[in-house]
């Protein structure tokens, strides 16, 4: 009997979160914290419980999480592409952060249709190192030699991926073993691979390509639970005893939360040990794995999404200055209240948020509803015979991606990359495929909920019980 691509990822992202639950405590005691918030949320706010239930959000929502790796070289990220294949998770989005002093692109493995994100969302965002940023030529040898010489899924692993490859899916048996072996790629190795001084060089270059080279695989160095109330979260943080990082990333707070907005604690000392060139063990420490909360809202059409970006910008330029370093100039409040105030004219309402195409909605016939073709969508909308609800944003956001990276590497202020040309298609060589565009994705579901609801609507019928044609 074979199984799903959806099964495999729910099997593979709880045992990603048993896994890590059991290397960075701090972890579960997040996930504690993020399910009692969200409890409360929807007892205090039967509206939004009710709405979670109708779009079957609730369903997903305690299995919700993102996890973030990054890897060394374009064979590894091939390889990871075609480990997520095995899961239904396709490339999505391309991130640059070189811009913000991170000498990485990325991009998002996760599910793509409407009913496998309903199973399940797990997403990993996944970082390629850029090699060439290394600026002593003699390290940047020296690190790609490194990378060489290892393989980051277990053969067994490899056999099973072909195995999905050929056959287009996988038996129960083979599943079971796939996500066993998969989590080995993931798992936490406290032996550093180099001795100290190559590990110091190459920290000294940048933190994140230590992280990268010097261990035996991607570890996962955070997963993310998805709560409804972040603000809730980010104050009762430091009460659970974990460090949070000052300010929350992303959009301000709003009636209709919009994309995404993060918060963090901040990553472990965690004890090393390095090979050094007698044999011997040497112990040491290393910086690099967090845990982080995130709530999602509204998916952002190409306006909205311009519109953001301009806001954003002009917070940045008037001193919210989280994103620059973790730290605000008049503490976290005062980066609220200069976001908010910059967010102003961005509108916060949802019936003008779909009016002004500013954000993706899916809509749905009322229960029992009839309308002829003829209906214009507003009196629809109007009187309540068709429903539209906000699609919830699935991907990533790059100021804040750097927000989180930089708090996370001792708030290291880098220079930029200055070249000004795009190296997405770099990356896309690198992946072996091009990345999708979210921007598709969400116009596509909205689409389609559209046509579905309107088709219900004549026949009386929900769409997926009319007759075909
Ligand atoms: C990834 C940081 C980005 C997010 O949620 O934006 C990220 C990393 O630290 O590898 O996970
Ligand atoms: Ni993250």
């Amino acid at each position: 009997m074979h199984i799903s691509p959806d099964d495999i990822r729910t099997l593979f992202s709880r045992a990603m979160s048993d896994m890590y639950q059991g290397e960075v405590p701090h972890y579960a005691t997040l996930l504690r914290l993020v399910g009692a918030i969200n409890d409360e949320a929807r007892a205090t706010d039967p509206v939004l419980d009710r709405r979670l239930a109708e779009t079957g959000e609730l369903g997903r929502l305690a299995l919700e999480r993102h996890g973030a790796v990054r890897v060394g070289t374009p064979s590894e990220l091939a390889m990871l592409r075609r480990l997520f294949a095995v899961m239904g998770m396709q490339p999505v989005g391309y991130y640059d952060l070189s811009a913000a002093g991170v000498p990485v692109h990325s991009t998002a493995f996760r599910p793509v249709t409407d009913e496998a994100l309903g199973r399940n969302p797990f997403r990993v965002f996944t970082s390629l190192l850029r090699l060439e940023l290394i600026s002593e030529p003699a390290l940047r040898a020296a690190a790609a030699r490194i990378l060489e010489r290892r393989s980051i899924v277990t053969p067994t692993c490899l056999a099973l991926i072909e195995r999905a490859e050929t056959d287009g899916a996988l038996a129960a048996a083979d599943a079971r073993r796939f996500v066993a072996e998969a989590l080995e790629t993931f798992r936490w190795h406290g032996e550093a691979t180099v001795d100290r001084a190559t590990y110091e060089h190459l920290r000294s270059a940048h933190p994140l390509i230590a992280d990268i080279v010097c261990f035996k695989g991607p570890h996962i160095n955070h997963l993310t639970p998805r709560t409804l109330d972040i603000d809730a979260a980010q104050e009762r943080m430091a009460g659970a005893g974990l460090d949070a990082k000052e300010v929350i990333e992303g959009p301000p707070r709003r009636r209709v939360p919009i994309l995404l907005r993060q918060t963090s604690f901040k990553a472990l000392q965690e004890p090393i040990r390095f090979v050094s060139r007698d044999g011997r063990r040497e112990p040491g420490a290393h910086t690099a794995r967090f845990g982080e909360i995130e709530q999602r809202g509204l998916a952002l059409t190409g306006a909205g999404r311009a519109l953001y970006d301009r806001l954003l910008a002009e917070a940045r330029a008037s001193g919210a200055s989280g994103t620059q370093d973790g730290r605000a100039g008049g503490g976290a409040a005062g980066h609220e209240a200069v976001l908010e105030a910059c967010f102003a004219s961005f509108p916060d309402d949802e019936a003008v948020l779909r009016a002004n195409e500013l954000g993706f909605f899916r809509y749905r016939a009322a229960p029992g509803a009839r309308a002829s073709a003829a209906a214009g969508l507003e009196t629809l909308l109007g009187d309540g015979r068709l429903i539209a609800e906000p699609i919830t944003y699935e991907d990533f956001l790059p100021v804040s991606a750097a927000g989180i990276f930089r708090s996370n590497l001792g708030d290291r202020a880098s220079a930029g990359d200055e070249e000004g040309e795009s190296r997405q298609p770099a990356f896309e060589a690198a992946l072996g495929v091009p990345v999708i565009d979210p921007l598709q994705l969400y116009e596509a579901a909205q689409a389609h909920s559209l046509r579905d609801a309107l088709v219900s609507l004549q026949s009386g019928e929900p769409a997926g019980s009319a007759p075909a044609g």
